[in-house]
């Protein structure tokens, strides 16, 4: 009879020739045994945990799939946010990511890391003291879902880290894809099933994560190519991207093997060209290239802009065009009341999906490529962005092929329809009394960045709007005109979801300051604009009262933003809005206002150069705003200070000559602290 101490030691010699053979097979793409001893392998290690339950570890190769079907995914924040990338659709739009940053790095030349960009799904895997604890999906880059069930059964994970020098804590972030010919197979066993068949990889990956079910995950043909790392904590990682990638592959993580080190803008060329020779004989699709900044002190010096680095960019592929006919041009009615003249197509495969329906941006633009109805037209699709129609077929114009006219009066609703001398943009002028216009409005206001009432889409909003029971964004928290009777009764509802809509709209009464100012659409305020002011006014009604010379004082917000905001508190309507929204409990904490706190550098500019080694250059920016202090780029007479860090440029050598005080890091931190005192 085995002792407990041989299974165990059985068990343990299992495992790690399991993870060995994993390793081998899906992250080296070297399998060193036929399928069937993999299988002879596990079952053994089965049986032995059957006889030992009370061995079963979650990292045990035996435990990927085995959870029971979920009732939905919990919310994850992500601790470090997870970024976007900015894109480059052309070799200028490269040259000018590189030109920003070798100027803001005071540098000639750039070292890059660069890989391919894989279509699928971004997810973040946190790994604590070596073992998988819990993988999210990107989500809006704040606040993901809890996918730990579905991740666990794609082999190319490991359950557990290799080595032992890894950080306590280690996020790790990649990209989940399904390879062509998984794909291709997983469409055959669909339709054999007689189950629709996926439009693409990509969807079909996002399809994958999202079962509930992590049974129907594991038989999906995932993979994962790893690209980074979020939180890291008891540990430390490589001075280089580069760098950090070779220890996340010696961990046992899945990295592109096409990843390499590119010198400048040249070196991204060529490399972007190499891949898209190659890029039909990859085994996976991808949509352009990744570049990053190699050096990690040189990306803390770049920083960030809203929700992407400055020191990354997508370069893509061109973007893929077909033809095909032009059935109608219908009018759609945006939230602002602009009027899109959008091309209804007869079905067209493009770039992965099927389009009908093609923006054309404008009247004039319409006029401008001469797009008449009936015309044959070619449909661009590229990335994520709207299709749109390129030009014409002048060849295969029919003799009956009809030209476009704007209306003068809105489709939706019949008021007067302007153009304002100057702008392309014809508008409905009838506001609020629009539905499309209040559909809209209903729209952004409950999006995900804005007031995030899950489950409330588009085409239930629609019918709220068409049955008159939410005539602005205020009667969505009314539970008269929206009673869980009434939302129990509408297409595809029923109790539970009515339930769980009322539950998110209760939900989403607590909010921030910027998240309400966003989600109210005034014209131009985005989301950083609506931060920036939160920031800067830390209340509503001090921003309600604010004049045009004051809004001005905000960070970004120019003259047109200014005056946007002044017409839209100036309007009584709104106004009563707000109010009815309050009444009905839409909070959130007031911040402290920035004009509130004194601001000893009033009247005095700063000009930051090189690297430092304790901050970025966006945190010292920040520090210095704060405080009241201009950030310049160039150095003047008028320049009070120039704060100096590691390898600085030409702008430290302009100071010397004009007689400006040059401030080391050290003395820089000391002035901060000093004058922070003061306040
Ligand atoms: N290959 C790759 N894909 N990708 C996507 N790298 C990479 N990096 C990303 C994203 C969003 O973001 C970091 C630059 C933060």
């Amino acid at each position: 009879m085995p002792t407990t101490t041989d299974i165990e030691q059985s068990i343990t010699r299992l495992r790690a020739e399991i993870n060995h053979h994993n390793h081998q097979y899906y992250v080296l793409d070297d399998p060193q045994i036929p399928d069937a001893e993999y299988d002879r392998l596990m079952q053994t290690l089965q049986a032995l945990e059957q006889k030992a339950p009370e061995l079963i570890t979650l990292d045990s190769p035996t435990q990927r799939v085995g959870a029971r079907p979920l009732a939905g995914f919990d919310e994850v924040p992500h601790t470090v946010a997870m970024l976007s990338l900015d894109n480059a659709f052309s070799e200028e739009e490269m040259s000018a990511f590189d030109r920003r940053v070798c100027e803001r790095l005071e540098v000639d030349e750039v070292i890059y890391c660069a890989e391919p960009k894989l279509d699928g799904l971004a997810v973040s895997l946190r790994y604590e003291d070596g073992v998988l604890v819990r993988a999210a999906t990107r989500g809006d880059g704040r606040v993901g879902e809890d996918i730990t069930q579905n991740v666990r059964t794609i082999g190319s994970i490991p359950l557990h880290l290799m080595g032992d020098d890894y950080p306590r804590v280690l996020e790790v972030r990649g990209e989940v894809y399904m390879a062509k010919a998984g794909f291709e197979a997983l469409n055959i066993r669909q339709r054999e099933k007689g189950e629709k068949p996926f439009v693409n990889p990509r969807n079909a990956a996002a399809g994958s994560l999202r079962q509930l079910d992590p049974k129907i995950t594991a038989t999906r043909p995932l993979a994962i190519f790893c690209y980074g790392v979020g939180a890291v904590e008891g540990g430390e990682l490589p001075a280089s991207h580069s760098e950090t990638l070779q220890r996340l592959r010696d961990w046992g993580l899945r990295i592109s093997p096409e990843t390499q080190k590119v010198n400048g803008v040249a070196g991204c060329l060529e490399y972007y060209r190499q891949i898209g020779e190659r890029r039909a004989a990859l085994p996976y699709e991808i949509d352009g290239v990744v570049f990053k900044v190699d050096a990690v002190k040189q990306q803390q010096a770049l920083g960030f802009v809203s929700r992407a680095p400055r020191w990354a960019i997508a370069h893509k592929f061109p973007a893929q065009e077909e033809m095909t006919r032009l059935i109608d041009i219908d009018i759609q009615v945006g939230r602002t009341g602009a009027l899109t003249p959008v091309a209804r197509l007869e079905p067209v495969f493009v770039g992965g999906v099927t389009v009908t329906n093609a923006t054309l941006h404008n009247e004039d633009e319409v006029r401008r490529k001469d797009v008449r109805i009936g015309d044959t037209v070619i449909v661009r699709r590229a990335g994520d962005v709207i299709p749109e129609v390129v030009s014409v077929v002048l060849a295969h114009r029919p003799d009956d092929a009809h030209s476009f006219v704007m209306p003068d009066s809105c489709p939706v609703c019949g008021s007067e329809v302007r153009r304002v001398e100057g702008e392309a943009v014809s508008r409905c002028s009838g506001g609020l009394y629009c539905s499309a216009q209040r559909k809209e409005a209903i729209k952004h206001f409950a999006s995900r960045r804005a007031m995030d009432i899950e489950g409330l889409g588009d085409k239930l909003v629609d019918q709220l709007v068409d049955k008159q029971w939410v005539q602005s964004v205020a009667d969505l928290y009314d539970r008269e005109r929206l009673s869980h009777q009434r939302l129990a009764g509408m297409e595809r509802m029923g109790d539970k979801s009515a339930d769980n809509l009322i539950a998110a709209i209760d939900k989403s009464k607590q909010t921030t300051l910027a998240r309400f100012l966003f989600a109210l659409g005034i014209r131009e305020v985005g989301e950083a604009t609506a931060q920036a002011l939160a920031n800067y006014f830390g209340s509503l009604p001090a921003i309600i009262k604010a004049y045009k010379e004051a809004l001005l004082q905000v960070p970004d917000v120019g003259p047109v933003v200014a005056d946007n905001l002044c017409n839209f508190f100036h309007e009584r309507h709104n106004r009563d809005v707000i109010l009815s929204l309050q009444a009905h409990g839409v909070q959130w904490p007031d911040v402290e206002a920035a004009i509130d706190r004194p601001q000893p550098l009033v009247g005095k500019t700063f000009v930051l150069t090189g690297t430092m080694e304790t901050m970025t250059r966006d945190e010292a920016k920040t520090q210095l705003q704060a405080l009241g202090a201009k950030v310049s780029g160039s150095v003047s007479k008028k320049t009070a200070y120039v704060v100096v860090g590691a390898d600085p440029g030409s702008k430290r050598d302009k100071a010397e000559k004009l007689g400006v005080t040059l401030l080391d890091e050290t003395a820089f931190k000391s002035l901060l602290i000093e004058v922070a005192g003061e306040r």
